[in-house]
């Protein structure tokens, strides 16, 4: 990088604060679920000295306190390809593609956030980023109408995009440009409580999906949750009505285990808001409901093999057993959770094993002195049982798409769990976003890689394999 530029890890560092600080502001119960949070993770880790020294040795501890994901929708291609723009100043990179379509939800979607191993342990910032599929609006006329207002509208300050476009053409911004840079960004998350549209037209939008109004009335995509993580999301769950939230009924994902898998979520319900339409002259004549809370619990990540367990076991949950639209049947769906995935192995030895999941490989301090004294076991399944090489799971970074769903439809009103037929389409979204999207399995597996090849050159036995890894 050349001298005077900061860091993109810095700039993204700036922004997650300076959008926290506005969600604050915005929506007061965020702020009370963050204090529940750092408690709750607090007595987690006082508690728990092995998952302490694991978070410790993943440089997972620090980052902590100031990883948060956020969630986006917008309404048109150039709206995409300029926000891949603006996330790639922080060291944003769009990760997997999500289609929710299949949950009954008009949009599809990746994940804005930095890869490589440094600048995740900094601030792992992730932005769940959707794109409304216009193309699902069935009714001719209402599609045309709603591309027409989309067009109209600019997402982005005039700042924004010549910052963009300086640290494109330059290779980076210096400080004061960053400054300026995470302000005008932060313009295009802020919420407005003033709709683009009139009434009667906010009202005919609804009707054909509360998410196409949310999408299309308005000046911009603002920011609709933030969420923290939490390392025991039962436990906030559990307390989340003593200071006044109110969670939707399941906790999506994974069930409650030894070793976390993937992610666990839970939100609550989104706030009601005045708006004031087009022609309202400013007054609030009507209200929206789009901005909610959400917690996450963070696991390994699952190799292919063990990602097609989760999902076959998931699936077949979900065909046992369907939460109803006011959370009916929620305990009938834990129990079957648990029950179901006692097939998932729950010991990290199972995991690696079996080819389940994704690991970092370290050589031990015991490794390398045996090393020295040139009394190292040739095979790495003994380095291991020998404690001379150890494993740590790599934490999953990504999303769920069935997950996903369960949060958007309960924030859009409802906690029913609904399965439809898929109809991707990635070509478009990628045509849309400008490039290609990296595949989020690759990447594991690259660290997985490359993790083992330092361990093993470290005790100078370049060219061992080992028989687990996937
Ligand atoms: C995004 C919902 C998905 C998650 O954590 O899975 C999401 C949205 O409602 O826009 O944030
Ligand atoms: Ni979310």
């Amino acid at each position: 990088m050349p001298m005077g530029f900061v860091s993109a890890d810095r700039i993204r560092s700036l922004f997650t604060e300076a959008m926290s600080q506005m969600y604050r502001a915005e929506v007061p119960q965020y702020g009370t679920l963050l204090e529940l949070v750092s408690e709750v993770n607090a007595e987690v880790l006082a508690a728990n000295a092995e998952l302490r020294g694991r978070l410790t040795r993943a440089g997972e501890l620090e980052r902590i306190d100031v990883e948060r994901h956020g969630a986006i929708r917008l309404g048109a291609a150039g709206e995409l390809h300029m926000i891949r723009r603006l996330f790639a100043v922080m060291g944003m990179q769009p990760v997997g593609y999500y289609d929710l379509s299949v949950a009954g939800v008009p949009v599809h979607s990746t994940c804005f956030r930095p890869i490589d191993d440094a600048a995740l342990s900094i601030n792992p910032f992730r932005v769940f980023t959707s794109l409304l599929r216009l193309e699902l609006i069935e009714d001719d006329a209402l599609r045309a109408e709603a591309a027409e207002i989309l067009a109209q509208r600019q997402i982005y300050t005039q700042r924004a995009i010549e910052l963009i476009e300086r640290h494109e053409q330059a290779g980076g911004l210096i400080e004061a440009e960053a400054v300026e840079f995470v302000a005008e960004a932060l313009e295009t998350f802020r919420w407005h409580g003033e709709a683009t549209v009139s009434a009667e037209t906010y009202k005919r939008l609804h009707d054909a999906h509360r998410l196409i109004a949310d999408v299309v009335s308005f000046k911009g995509p603002h920011i609709n949750h933030l969420t923290p993580r939490t390392l025991d999301i039962d436990a906030v769950q559990r307390r989340m009505p003593e200071r006044g939230i109110t969670p939707k009924a399941v906790i999506e994902g994974p069930p409650r285990r030894e070793c976390d898998i993937l992610l666990r979520q839970t939100s609550f319900k989104a706030l009601e808001e005045t708006i004031a339409f087009a022609g309202a002259n400013g007054a609030a004549n009507g209200t929206h409901t789009a901005r909610f809370g959400e917690i996450e619990q963070r696991g390994v990540a699952l190799t292919a093999k063990g990602r097609a367990l989760y999902d076959r076991l998931l699936a077949s949950v979900r065909g046992e057993v369907q939460v109803g639209a006011s959370g009916a049947k929620a305990g009938d769906y834990g129990t079957e959770l648990s029950e179901q995935f006692q097939e998932l192995p729950d010991s990290w030895d199972e995991l690696r094993a079996q080819g389940l999941a994704f690991f970092h490989y370290s050589a031990t301090p015991e490794g390398i002195a045996a090393a020295v004294r040139g009394a190292l076991p040739a095979d790495a399944e003994e380095l291991i049982a020998k404690g001379y090489l150890r494993f740590d799971p790599i934490v999953y970074e990504d999303f769920l798409p069935v997950s996903a769903a369960g949060i958007f439809q309960s924030n859009l009103g409802t906690d029913q769990q609904q399965n439809y037929a898929t109809r991707s389409n990635r070509d478009a979204f990628e045509a849309a976003l400008g490039a290609t999207i990296t595949e989020e399995l690759d990447l594991y597996a690259e660290r997985q890689a490359r993790s083992l090849d330092m361990a093993i050159d470290l005790l100078g036995l370049a060219g061992l394999e080992l028989r687990a890894v996937a």
